[in-house]
Protein backbone atom coordinates (compact mmCIF):
# COMPACT_ATOMS: atom_id res chain seq x y z
CA UNK A 1 0.00 0.00 0.00
CA UNK A 2 1.18 3.44 -0.87
CA UNK A 3 2.97 5.67 1.63
CA UNK A 4 1.28 8.52 -0.20
CA UNK A 5 -1.80 7.48 1.30
CA UNK A 6 -1.86 8.30 4.68
CA UNK A 7 -5.70 8.65 5.85
CA UNK A 8 -6.93 4.71 6.89
CA UNK A 9 -10.41 5.64 5.30
CA UNK A 10 -8.97 6.58 2.11
CA UNK A 11 -7.17 3.46 2.01
CA UNK A 12 -9.99 1.01 2.46
CA UNK A 13 -10.99 2.60 -0.85
CA UNK A 14 -8.03 1.64 -3.20
CA UNK A 15 -9.15 -0.19 -6.18
CA UNK A 16 -8.25 -0.67 -9.86
CA UNK A 17 -8.57 1.84 -12.37
CA UNK A 18 -11.47 -0.41 -13.89
CA UNK A 19 -13.58 -0.68 -10.97
CA UNK A 20 -13.68 2.84 -10.29
CA UNK A 21 -14.66 3.52 -13.99
CA UNK A 22 -17.47 1.35 -13.20
CA UNK A 23 -18.91 4.22 -11.12
CA UNK A 24 -19.07 6.60 -14.13
CA UNK A 25 -22.40 6.13 -16.06
CA UNK A 26 -23.17 7.26 -19.64
CA UNK A 27 -24.72 10.71 -19.91
CA UNK A 28 -22.72 11.94 -16.45
CA UNK A 29 -21.01 15.22 -16.32
CA UNK A 30 -17.24 14.30 -15.38
CA UNK A 31 -15.24 16.89 -14.07
CA UNK A 32 -11.40 16.02 -14.31
CA UNK A 33 -8.03 17.61 -13.32
CA UNK A 34 -5.57 18.76 -15.11
CA UNK A 35 -4.14 21.78 -16.96
CA UNK A 36 -1.90 22.29 -20.15
CA UNK A 37 -0.64 18.63 -20.44
CA UNK A 38 0.16 18.88 -16.34
CA UNK A 39 -2.02 17.22 -13.76
CA UNK A 40 -4.39 14.75 -15.13
CA UNK A 41 -5.72 11.60 -14.19
CA UNK A 42 -3.93 8.50 -16.10
CA UNK A 43 -5.72 5.63 -15.47
CA UNK A 44 -9.74 6.41 -14.89
CA UNK A 45 -10.11 7.81 -17.96
CA UNK A 46 -8.16 5.09 -20.39
CA UNK A 47 -10.30 2.66 -18.27
CA UNK A 48 -13.21 4.43 -18.98
CA UNK A 49 -11.95 4.51 -22.92
CA UNK A 50 -12.04 0.75 -22.97
CA UNK A 51 -15.68 0.64 -21.08
CA UNK A 52 -16.99 2.71 -24.09
CA UNK A 53 -15.34 0.94 -26.86
CA UNK A 54 -16.73 -2.38 -25.27
CA UNK A 55 -20.31 -0.50 -24.87
CA UNK A 56 -19.60 0.73 -28.56
CA UNK A 57 -18.50 -3.40 -29.69
CA UNK A 58 -22.19 -4.33 -28.26
CA UNK A 59 -24.32 -1.67 -30.04
CA UNK A 60 -24.76 0.42 -27.09
CA UNK A 61 -24.25 4.47 -26.74
CA UNK A 62 -21.60 5.45 -23.91
CA UNK A 63 -20.92 9.43 -24.21
CA UNK A 64 -20.18 11.58 -21.09
CA UNK A 65 -19.75 15.16 -21.06
CA UNK A 66 -16.10 16.13 -19.79
CA UNK A 67 -15.45 18.91 -17.97
CA UNK A 68 -11.61 20.27 -17.03
CA UNK A 69 -8.91 22.73 -16.47
CA UNK A 70 -7.68 23.71 -19.35
CA UNK A 71 -5.92 21.26 -22.13
CA UNK A 72 -5.00 17.36 -21.22
CA UNK A 73 -3.44 14.59 -23.22
CA UNK A 74 -3.99 11.22 -25.01
CA UNK A 75 -4.59 9.18 -21.83
CA UNK A 76 -7.57 11.80 -21.26
CA UNK A 77 -8.83 13.37 -24.33
CA UNK A 78 -7.35 11.58 -26.58
CA UNK A 79 -8.06 8.18 -25.40
CA UNK A 80 -12.03 8.99 -24.92
CA UNK A 81 -12.76 10.97 -28.07
CA UNK A 82 -11.03 7.85 -30.45
CA UNK A 83 -13.52 5.87 -28.98
CA UNK A 84 -16.28 8.39 -29.71
CA UNK A 85 -16.73 8.83 -25.57
CA UNK A 86 -17.59 12.78 -25.04
CA UNK A 87 -20.99 13.99 -25.90
CA UNK A 88 -19.84 17.64 -24.63
CA UNK A 89 -16.25 19.13 -23.86
CA UNK A 90 -15.01 22.18 -22.07
CA UNK A 91 -13.11 24.69 -21.81
CA UNK A 92 -9.99 24.99 -23.90
CA UNK A 93 -8.43 21.98 -25.20
CA UNK A 94 -5.18 21.12 -28.02
CA UNK A 95 -5.88 16.93 -29.09
CA UNK A 96 -6.10 16.12 -32.91
CA UNK A 97 -8.15 13.66 -31.80
CA UNK A 98 -10.89 15.87 -29.99
CA UNK A 99 -10.29 18.86 -32.96
CA UNK A 100 -11.42 16.74 -35.40
CA UNK A 101 -14.50 15.60 -33.66
CA UNK A 102 -15.37 19.41 -32.70
CA UNK A 103 -14.62 19.76 -36.64
CA UNK A 104 -16.92 16.86 -37.99
CA UNK A 105 -19.79 18.18 -35.50
CA UNK A 106 -19.97 15.44 -32.94
CA UNK A 107 -18.49 16.60 -30.17
CA UNK A 108 -19.91 19.55 -28.79
CA UNK A 109 -17.40 21.96 -27.01
CA UNK A 110 -18.09 25.21 -25.33
CA UNK A 111 -14.91 27.60 -25.46
CA UNK A 112 -15.18 29.84 -22.58
CA UNK A 113 -12.85 31.76 -20.65
CA UNK A 114 -10.10 29.72 -18.12
CA UNK A 115 -11.82 32.48 -15.00
CA UNK A 116 -15.48 31.56 -15.71
CA UNK A 117 -15.44 27.74 -15.93
CA UNK A 118 -15.62 27.62 -12.04
CA UNK A 119 -18.04 30.18 -11.36
CA UNK A 120 -20.47 29.07 -14.10
CA UNK A 121 -20.39 25.38 -12.50
CA UNK A 122 -20.48 27.25 -8.87
CA UNK A 123 -23.84 29.34 -10.69
CA UNK A 124 -24.98 25.88 -12.60
CA UNK A 125 -24.64 26.70 -15.85
CA UNK A 126 -23.46 23.42 -16.33
CA UNK A 127 -25.81 21.77 -14.63
CA UNK A 128 -24.96 19.23 -11.85
CA UNK A 129 -21.29 17.35 -11.58
CA UNK A 130 -22.13 13.91 -11.22
CA UNK A 131 -18.20 12.76 -10.74
CA UNK A 132 -14.98 14.45 -10.07
CA UNK A 133 -12.01 12.61 -11.18
CA UNK A 134 -9.14 14.19 -9.62
CA UNK A 135 -5.34 13.67 -9.62
CA UNK A 136 -3.44 14.20 -6.17
CA UNK A 137 0.40 13.63 -5.36
CA UNK A 138 -0.69 11.94 -1.84
CA UNK A 139 -3.07 11.87 0.69
CA UNK A 140 -2.55 13.75 4.42
CA UNK A 141 -3.34 11.95 7.64
CA UNK A 142 -6.02 14.71 7.90
CA UNK A 143 -7.28 13.52 4.65
CA UNK A 144 -6.34 16.43 3.11
CA UNK A 145 -5.02 16.30 -0.60
CA UNK A 146 -1.84 17.25 -1.51
CA UNK A 147 -2.46 19.11 -5.45
CA UNK A 148 -0.16 17.69 -8.11
CA UNK A 149 1.74 19.31 -11.22
CA UNK A 150 -1.92 21.57 -11.91
CA UNK A 151 -4.24 22.96 -9.94
CA UNK A 152 -6.88 23.75 -12.85
CA UNK A 153 -10.28 24.21 -11.33
CA UNK A 154 -10.08 21.12 -8.69
CA UNK A 155 -11.37 22.80 -5.92
CA UNK A 156 -14.47 23.23 -7.64
CA UNK A 157 -14.57 20.10 -8.30
CA UNK A 158 -14.02 18.59 -5.16
CA UNK A 159 -16.85 20.64 -3.61
CA UNK A 160 -18.85 20.68 -5.94
CA UNK A 161 -19.02 17.02 -7.43
CA UNK A 162 -21.54 14.42 -5.91
CA UNK A 163 -19.32 11.92 -5.51
CA UNK A 164 -15.08 12.05 -6.38
CA UNK A 165 -12.44 9.66 -7.79
CA UNK A 166 -8.91 10.63 -6.55
CA UNK A 167 -5.74 9.32 -8.51
CA UNK A 168 -2.64 9.39 -6.30
CA UNK A 169 0.47 9.48 -8.49
CA UNK A 170 3.65 8.76 -6.94
CA UNK A 171 4.88 10.04 -10.31
CA UNK A 172 4.62 13.46 -8.89
CA UNK A 173 7.13 14.69 -6.97
CA UNK A 174 6.53 14.59 -3.07
CA UNK A 175 8.28 17.86 -2.53
CA UNK A 176 5.25 19.82 -4.59
CA UNK A 177 3.86 19.50 -0.89
CA UNK A 178 4.16 22.89 0.38
CA UNK A 179 4.04 25.06 -3.16
CA UNK A 180 0.06 25.34 -3.78
CA UNK A 181 -2.00 28.20 -2.54
CA UNK A 182 -5.60 26.96 -2.91
CA UNK A 183 -8.26 30.21 -1.71
CA UNK A 184 -11.22 29.17 -0.34
CA UNK A 185 -12.27 32.59 0.35
CA UNK A 186 -14.32 32.90 -2.74
CA UNK A 187 -18.06 33.44 -2.43
CA UNK A 188 -21.30 34.00 -4.47
CA UNK A 189 -22.69 37.18 -5.94
CA UNK A 190 -24.32 39.30 -4.08
CA UNK A 191 -22.08 38.51 -1.19
CA UNK A 192 -18.84 38.74 -2.63
CA UNK A 193 -15.55 40.15 -1.07
CA UNK A 194 -12.47 41.36 -2.23
CA UNK A 195 -9.58 38.69 -3.13
CA UNK A 196 -6.65 39.74 -0.62
CA UNK A 197 -4.27 39.24 -3.09
CA UNK A 198 -1.82 42.27 -3.64
CA UNK A 199 1.32 41.12 -4.88
CA UNK A 200 2.02 37.82 -7.13
CA UNK A 201 4.03 36.56 -4.30
CA UNK A 202 0.89 36.63 -1.59
CA UNK A 203 -0.13 33.78 0.04
CA UNK A 204 -4.16 33.60 0.73
CA UNK A 205 -4.82 29.99 1.18
CA UNK A 206 -4.08 26.99 2.34
CA UNK A 207 -1.50 24.53 0.79
CA UNK A 208 -4.26 21.55 0.32
CA UNK A 209 -7.46 20.73 -1.00
CA UNK A 210 -10.30 19.48 0.93
CA UNK A 211 -12.47 16.59 0.08
CA UNK A 212 -15.31 15.41 1.93
CA UNK A 213 -14.40 11.95 3.01
CA UNK A 214 -17.79 10.73 2.16
CA UNK A 215 -17.89 11.89 -1.65
CA UNK A 216 -15.11 9.74 -1.97
CA UNK A 217 -15.99 6.68 -3.81
CA UNK A 218 -12.73 5.10 -5.29
CA UNK A 219 -8.94 5.93 -5.28
CA UNK A 220 -6.57 4.72 -7.80
CA UNK A 221 -2.89 4.40 -7.70
CA UNK A 222 -0.69 5.53 -10.69
CA UNK A 223 2.87 5.81 -11.10
CA UNK A 224 2.91 7.88 -14.59
CA UNK A 225 4.52 11.26 -15.98
CA UNK A 226 2.65 14.11 -17.25
CA UNK A 227 2.66 14.93 -21.36
CA UNK A 228 5.83 16.53 -20.73
CA UNK A 229 5.94 17.83 -24.83
CA UNK A 230 9.43 18.26 -25.79
CA UNK A 231 9.97 21.97 -27.04
CA UNK A 232 11.36 22.89 -30.27
CA UNK A 233 14.08 25.37 -29.71
CA UNK A 234 12.73 29.05 -31.37
CA UNK A 235 12.58 29.51 -35.18
CA UNK A 236 14.06 32.17 -36.63
CA UNK A 237 10.17 34.12 -36.86
CA UNK A 238 9.77 33.43 -33.27
CA UNK A 239 13.14 35.19 -32.13
CA UNK A 240 12.38 38.01 -34.62
CA UNK A 241 8.84 38.55 -32.58
CA UNK A 242 11.05 38.08 -29.36
CA UNK A 243 12.87 40.93 -30.42
CA UNK A 244 10.64 43.21 -31.62
CA UNK A 245 8.76 43.17 -27.93
CA UNK A 246 11.69 43.17 -25.93
CA UNK A 247 12.77 46.20 -27.61
CA UNK A 248 9.68 47.85 -27.06
CA UNK A 249 9.27 46.85 -23.27
CA UNK A 250 13.40 48.38 -23.23
CA UNK A 251 11.45 51.32 -24.97
CA UNK A 252 8.68 51.69 -21.89
CA UNK A 253 11.32 51.69 -19.62
CA UNK A 254 13.16 54.32 -20.99
CA UNK A 255 9.67 56.64 -21.36
CA UNK A 256 8.83 55.64 -17.70
CA UNK A 257 5.63 53.63 -18.18
CA UNK A 258 7.35 51.14 -16.30
CA UNK A 259 10.17 50.61 -14.15
CA UNK A 260 13.03 48.40 -14.85
CA UNK A 261 10.97 45.30 -12.72
CA UNK A 262 7.96 45.68 -15.37
CA UNK A 263 4.87 44.42 -14.35
CA UNK A 264 3.80 40.77 -13.72
CA UNK A 265 4.11 39.08 -16.70
CA UNK A 266 1.43 36.92 -18.30
CA UNK A 267 2.83 34.45 -20.87
CA UNK A 268 1.32 31.92 -23.19
CA UNK A 269 2.38 28.58 -24.51
CA UNK A 270 4.40 27.64 -27.82
CA UNK A 271 6.94 28.56 -29.36
CA UNK A 272 6.80 32.57 -29.23
CA UNK A 273 6.19 32.51 -25.62
CA UNK A 274 9.60 30.73 -25.21
CA UNK A 275 11.57 32.72 -27.19
CA UNK A 276 10.37 35.55 -25.42
CA UNK A 277 11.02 34.32 -22.33
CA UNK A 278 14.61 33.64 -23.64
CA UNK A 279 15.29 36.97 -25.02
CA UNK A 280 14.01 38.65 -21.38
CA UNK A 281 17.31 36.44 -20.11
CA UNK A 282 19.32 38.91 -22.03
CA UNK A 283 17.93 41.86 -21.69
CA UNK A 284 19.60 42.60 -18.03
CA UNK A 285 16.27 42.41 -16.41
CA UNK A 286 16.35 40.80 -12.58
CA UNK A 287 14.14 40.38 -9.95
CA UNK A 288 11.16 40.51 -11.62
CA UNK A 289 7.73 38.29 -11.39
CA UNK A 290 5.39 36.41 -13.38
CA UNK A 291 1.66 36.33 -12.68
CA UNK A 292 0.37 33.81 -15.29
CA UNK A 293 -1.15 30.33 -15.96
CA UNK A 294 1.54 28.13 -17.35
CA UNK A 295 5.15 27.19 -15.87
CA UNK A 296 7.08 26.38 -18.54
CA UNK A 297 10.62 25.64 -19.63
CA UNK A 298 11.44 29.17 -20.10
CA UNK A 299 10.66 30.15 -17.13
CA UNK A 300 12.43 28.22 -15.19
CA UNK A 301 15.57 28.99 -16.45
CA UNK A 302 14.38 32.87 -15.34
CA UNK A 303 13.82 31.81 -12.25
CA UNK A 304 16.76 29.62 -12.01
CA UNK A 305 19.18 32.99 -13.17
CA UNK A 306 17.01 35.13 -11.13
CA UNK A 307 15.60 37.26 -13.93
CA UNK A 308 12.55 36.17 -12.03
CA UNK A 309 12.14 36.47 -8.69
CA UNK A 310 9.36 34.36 -8.13
CA UNK A 311 6.23 33.21 -10.90
CA UNK A 312 2.52 32.45 -9.50
CA UNK A 313 0.80 29.74 -12.33
CA UNK A 314 -1.71 27.36 -11.74
CA UNK A 315 -0.06 24.56 -13.83
CA UNK A 316 3.00 23.55 -15.12
CA UNK A 317 3.79 22.80 -18.49
CA UNK A 318 7.42 21.27 -18.78
CA UNK A 319 9.33 19.32 -21.64
CA UNK A 320 11.32 16.09 -20.55
CA UNK A 321 14.38 18.22 -19.95
CA UNK A 322 12.40 20.23 -17.66
CA UNK A 323 11.01 18.22 -15.40
CA UNK A 324 14.18 17.05 -15.15
CA UNK A 325 16.03 20.16 -14.20
CA UNK A 326 12.91 20.95 -11.44
CA UNK A 327 13.08 17.95 -9.97
CA UNK A 328 17.20 18.12 -9.79
CA UNK A 329 16.80 21.48 -7.94
CA UNK A 330 13.37 21.15 -6.43
CA UNK A 331 14.07 22.62 -3.29
CA UNK A 332 15.23 26.08 -4.81
CA UNK A 333 12.12 25.95 -7.25
CA UNK A 334 9.70 25.40 -4.65
CA UNK A 335 10.66 28.61 -2.67
CA UNK A 336 10.09 30.84 -5.66
CA UNK A 337 7.14 28.99 -7.17
CA UNK A 338 2.82 29.20 -6.22
CA UNK A 339 0.08 27.14 -7.83
CA UNK A 340 -3.03 28.39 -7.42
CA UNK A 341 -6.89 27.31 -8.68
CA UNK A 342 -7.18 28.86 -12.21
CA UNK A 343 -9.95 31.28 -10.74
CA UNK A 344 -7.38 33.04 -8.94
CA UNK A 345 -4.67 32.69 -11.40
CA UNK A 346 -6.91 34.28 -14.09
CA UNK A 347 -9.08 36.64 -11.99
CA UNK A 348 -10.09 39.69 -13.65
CA UNK A 349 -9.77 41.98 -10.46
CA UNK A 350 -6.49 40.53 -9.72
CA UNK A 351 -5.03 40.80 -12.93
CA UNK A 352 -6.57 44.28 -13.04
CA UNK A 353 -5.09 45.26 -9.61
CA UNK A 354 -1.39 43.75 -10.57
CA UNK A 355 -1.37 44.98 -13.87
CA UNK A 356 -0.48 42.21 -15.87
CA UNK A 357 1.43 42.29 -18.83
CA UNK A 358 -0.31 39.70 -21.05
CA UNK A 359 1.50 38.26 -24.15
CA UNK A 360 -0.49 35.52 -25.93
CA UNK A 361 -0.71 34.15 -29.82
CA UNK A 362 -3.28 35.03 -32.19
CA UNK A 363 -3.99 32.81 -35.45
CA UNK A 364 -5.07 36.27 -37.01
CA UNK A 365 -5.79 40.33 -36.60
CA UNK A 366 -7.21 42.39 -38.49
CA UNK A 367 -6.13 46.16 -39.32
CA UNK A 368 -8.39 47.57 -36.70
CA UNK A 369 -6.69 45.32 -33.97
CA UNK A 370 -9.53 42.92 -33.93
CA UNK A 371 -7.70 39.13 -32.99
CA UNK A 372 -8.98 35.41 -33.40
CA UNK A 373 -7.02 33.32 -31.55
CA UNK A 374 -9.26 30.29 -31.81
CA UNK A 375 -10.74 29.66 -35.62
CA UNK A 376 -9.37 28.64 -38.87
CA UNK A 377 -11.48 30.90 -41.89
CA UNK A 378 -14.49 31.13 -39.40
CA UNK A 379 -15.51 27.55 -38.44
CA UNK A 380 -12.82 25.43 -37.68
CA UNK A 381 -11.55 26.06 -34.34
CA UNK A 382 -7.85 24.92 -33.65
CA UNK A 383 -7.66 25.06 -29.21
CA UNK A 384 -9.68 27.52 -27.85
CA UNK A 385 -9.62 30.78 -25.99
CA UNK A 386 -7.98 29.28 -23.11
CA UNK A 387 -6.58 32.07 -20.56
CA UNK A 388 -5.66 34.78 -23.65
CA UNK A 389 -9.30 37.01 -22.84
CA UNK A 390 -8.93 36.95 -18.89
CA UNK A 391 -5.49 38.85 -19.52
CA UNK A 392 -5.86 40.34 -22.29
CA UNK A 393 -9.01 42.23 -21.24
CA UNK A 394 -7.72 42.89 -17.96
CA UNK A 395 -4.12 43.50 -18.09
CA UNK A 396 -2.25 46.77 -18.12
CA UNK A 397 -0.60 45.89 -21.72
CA UNK A 398 -2.03 43.61 -24.07
CA UNK A 399 0.07 42.28 -26.59
CA UNK A 400 -1.00 39.63 -29.13
CA UNK A 401 2.00 37.73 -31.42
CA UNK A 402 2.06 35.39 -34.64
CA UNK A 403 4.03 35.02 -37.44
CA UNK A 404 3.27 37.26 -40.46
CA UNK A 405 1.93 34.39 -42.33
CA UNK A 406 1.14 30.74 -42.03
CA UNK A 407 1.44 27.88 -44.44
CA UNK A 408 4.48 28.66 -46.11
CA UNK A 409 3.43 32.73 -47.10
CA UNK A 410 0.17 31.70 -48.65
CA UNK A 411 -1.95 32.67 -46.25
CA UNK A 412 -1.62 36.47 -44.49
CA UNK A 413 -1.92 36.62 -40.49
CA UNK A 414 -3.01 40.76 -41.20
CA UNK A 415 -6.25 40.41 -42.66
CA UNK A 416 -8.69 43.19 -44.04
CA UNK A 417 -11.45 41.60 -41.38
CA UNK A 418 -10.65 38.52 -39.05
CA UNK A 419 -12.79 35.55 -39.57
CA UNK A 420 -13.81 35.25 -36.22
CA UNK A 421 -13.84 37.27 -33.14
CA UNK A 422 -11.90 36.27 -29.51
CA UNK A 423 -10.48 39.74 -28.61
CA UNK A 424 -11.41 42.71 -29.49
CA UNK A 425 -10.07 45.96 -30.87
CA UNK A 426 -10.65 47.92 -27.69
CA UNK A 427 -9.02 44.47 -25.91
CA UNK A 428 -6.02 44.83 -28.19
CA UNK A 429 -2.59 46.86 -27.23
CA UNK A 430 0.30 45.79 -29.07
CA UNK A 431 -0.02 43.59 -32.17
CA UNK A 432 3.74 41.86 -32.92
CA UNK A 433 4.71 39.68 -35.73
CA UNK A 434 8.04 38.72 -37.45
CA UNK A 435 7.70 42.48 -39.33
CA UNK A 436 7.93 44.53 -36.56
CA UNK A 437 5.56 45.36 -33.62
CA UNK A 438 2.15 48.35 -33.51
CA UNK A 439 1.72 49.99 -30.70
CA UNK A 440 -1.70 50.70 -31.02
CA UNK A 441 -2.44 52.61 -27.48
CA UNK A 442 -4.38 55.99 -28.27
CA UNK A 443 -5.22 55.62 -32.02
CA UNK A 444 -8.50 55.83 -33.84
CA UNK A 445 -9.92 53.06 -36.06
CA UNK A 446 -7.81 54.56 -39.27
CA UNK A 447 -4.59 55.54 -37.17
CA UNK A 448 -4.45 51.35 -36.22
CA UNK A 449 -4.84 50.41 -39.83
CA UNK A 450 -2.18 52.71 -41.23
CA UNK A 451 0.21 51.40 -38.52
CA UNK A 452 -0.61 47.30 -38.77
CA UNK A 453 -0.54 47.78 -42.29
CA UNK A 454 2.99 49.66 -41.85
CA UNK A 455 4.53 47.31 -39.42
CA UNK A 456 3.40 43.57 -39.04
CA UNK A 457 1.82 42.72 -42.55
CA UNK A 458 4.41 40.71 -44.47
CA UNK A 459 5.41 42.46 -47.89
CA UNK A 460 3.40 40.17 -49.71
CA UNK A 461 0.27 41.36 -48.48
CA UNK A 462 1.14 44.34 -47.50
CA UNK A 463 -0.10 46.43 -51.15
CA UNK A 464 -3.36 44.61 -51.21
CA UNK A 465 -4.09 45.72 -47.69
CA UNK A 466 -3.41 49.08 -48.46
CA UNK A 467 -5.40 48.72 -51.60
CA UNK A 468 -8.21 47.27 -49.62
CA UNK A 469 -7.99 50.01 -46.86
CA UNK A 470 -7.67 53.02 -49.44
CA UNK A 471 -10.94 51.92 -51.65
CA UNK A 472 -12.38 50.99 -48.28
CA UNK A 473 -12.13 54.62 -47.42
CA UNK A 474 -13.22 55.99 -50.55
CA UNK A 475 -15.92 53.72 -51.44
CA UNK A 476 -17.21 51.91 -48.12
CA UNK A 477 -20.06 53.33 -46.35
CA UNK A 478 -18.42 54.90 -43.72
CA UNK A 479 -15.06 56.28 -42.54
CA UNK A 480 -14.64 55.39 -39.16
CA UNK A 481 -13.42 51.44 -39.40
CA UNK A 482 -13.74 51.78 -43.10
CA UNK A 483 -14.63 48.49 -44.77
CA UNK A 484 -16.27 46.61 -48.15
CA UNK A 485 -17.91 44.11 -46.59
CA UNK A 486 -18.02 41.46 -49.39
CA UNK A 487 -14.15 41.89 -50.16
CA UNK A 488 -13.21 41.31 -46.88
CA UNK A 489 -14.57 38.11 -46.03
CA UNK A 490 -13.12 37.09 -49.82
CA UNK A 491 -9.94 36.91 -48.22
CA UNK A 492 -11.09 34.06 -46.25
CA UNK A 493 -13.32 32.64 -48.97
CA UNK A 494 -10.41 32.06 -50.89
CA UNK A 495 -8.48 30.56 -48.29
CA UNK A 496 -11.44 28.00 -48.32
CA UNK A 497 -11.15 27.41 -51.76
CA UNK A 498 -7.82 27.06 -52.95
CA UNK A 499 -6.07 26.97 -49.35
CA UNK A 500 -4.07 30.09 -50.51
CA UNK A 501 -5.28 33.37 -49.61
CA UNK A 502 -3.36 35.14 -52.52
CA UNK A 503 -5.47 36.63 -55.23
CA UNK A 504 -5.43 34.42 -58.27
CA UNK A 505 -3.58 31.60 -56.61
CA UNK A 506 -4.47 27.99 -57.63
CA UNK A 507 -3.62 26.66 -54.14
O1 LIG B 1 -1.23 24.63 -37.91
O2 LIG B 1 0.25 22.84 -37.16
O3 LIG B 1 -1.48 22.44 -38.93
O4 LIG B 1 0.51 23.87 -39.44
O5 LIG B 1 -2.34 27.14 -36.68
O6 LIG B 1 0.05 27.77 -35.32
O7 LIG B 1 2.15 29.00 -35.74
O8 LIG B 1 2.22 26.68 -34.65
O9 LIG B 1 1.36 28.76 -33.47
O10 LIG B 1 1.41 26.94 -31.67
O11 LIG B 1 1.87 29.40 -31.23
O12 LIG B 1 -0.43 28.56 -31.78
C1 LIG B 1 -3.15 31.04 -31.55
C2 LIG B 1 -3.27 28.59 -31.94
C3 LIG B 1 -1.07 29.77 -31.99
C4 LIG B 1 -2.23 29.48 -29.79
C5 LIG B 1 -2.45 29.72 -31.33
C6 LIG B 1 -2.05 27.34 -38.06
C7 LIG B 1 -0.61 26.93 -38.19
C8 LIG B 1 -0.57 25.71 -37.29
C9 LIG B 1 -0.74 26.69 -34.93
P1 LIG B 1 -0.43 23.34 -38.41
P2 LIG B 1 1.53 27.99 -34.83
P3 LIG B 1 1.15 28.36 -31.96
C10 LIG B 1 -2.19 30.64 -22.47
C11 LIG B 1 -3.00 31.55 -23.37
C12 LIG B 1 -5.22 30.67 -27.71
C13 LIG B 1 -5.09 30.37 -26.24
C14 LIG B 1 -4.12 31.25 -25.50
C15 LIG B 1 -3.53 29.39 -29.01
C16 LIG B 1 -1.47 26.14 -36.15
O13 LIG B 1 -1.44 30.51 -29.28
O14 LIG B 1 -4.15 28.34 -28.93
O15 LIG B 1 -3.61 32.22 -25.99
N1 LIG B 1 -3.97 30.55 -28.43
N2 LIG B 1 -3.89 30.88 -24.26
O16 LIG B 1 -0.29 26.64 -39.53
C17 LIG B 1 -4.52 29.40 -41.10
C18 LIG B 1 -3.75 31.40 -40.15
C19 LIG B 1 -2.97 30.62 -39.24
C20 LIG B 1 -3.05 29.24 -39.33
C21 LIG B 1 -1.70 29.79 -37.69
N3 LIG B 1 -3.74 32.72 -40.11
N4 LIG B 1 -4.51 30.75 -41.04
N5 LIG B 1 -3.82 28.62 -40.26
N6 LIG B 1 -2.25 28.76 -38.35
N7 LIG B 1 -2.12 30.94 -38.22
C22 LIG B 1 -2.38 29.15 -22.52
C23 LIG B 1 -3.71 28.66 -22.03
O17 LIG B 1 -4.66 29.35 -22.04
C24 LIG B 1 -3.86 27.31 -21.51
Amino acid sequence: MSDRILHPLFRDRVVSAETAAERIAPGMTVAMSGFTGAGYPKAVPQALARRVERANDAGERFRIKVLTGASTAPELDGALAKVEGMELRLPYQSDPNVRERINAGTLDYIDIHLSHVAQHTWFGFFGDIDVAVVEVAGIREDGTLIPSSSVGNNKTWLEQADQVILEVNRWQPEALDGMHDIYYGTALPPNRMPIPLVQPDDHIGEPWLRVDPDKVIAVVETNAPDRNTPFSPPDEASKQIAGHLLDFLAHEVKRGRLTDKLLPLQSGVGNIANAVLAGLADGGYSGLTAYTEVIQDGMLQLIKDGVLRMASATSFSLSPAGIEEFNAHIDFYSKRILLRPQEISNHPEIIRRLGCIAMNGMIEADIYGNVNSTHITASRIMNGIGGSGDFARNGYLSVFMSPSTAKGGKVSAIVPMVSHVDHTEHDTMVLVTDQGLADLRGLSPARRAEKIMEKCAHPDFKPLLQDYFDRARRDGPGRHTPHLLGEALSWHQRLVETGDMRPGAKG
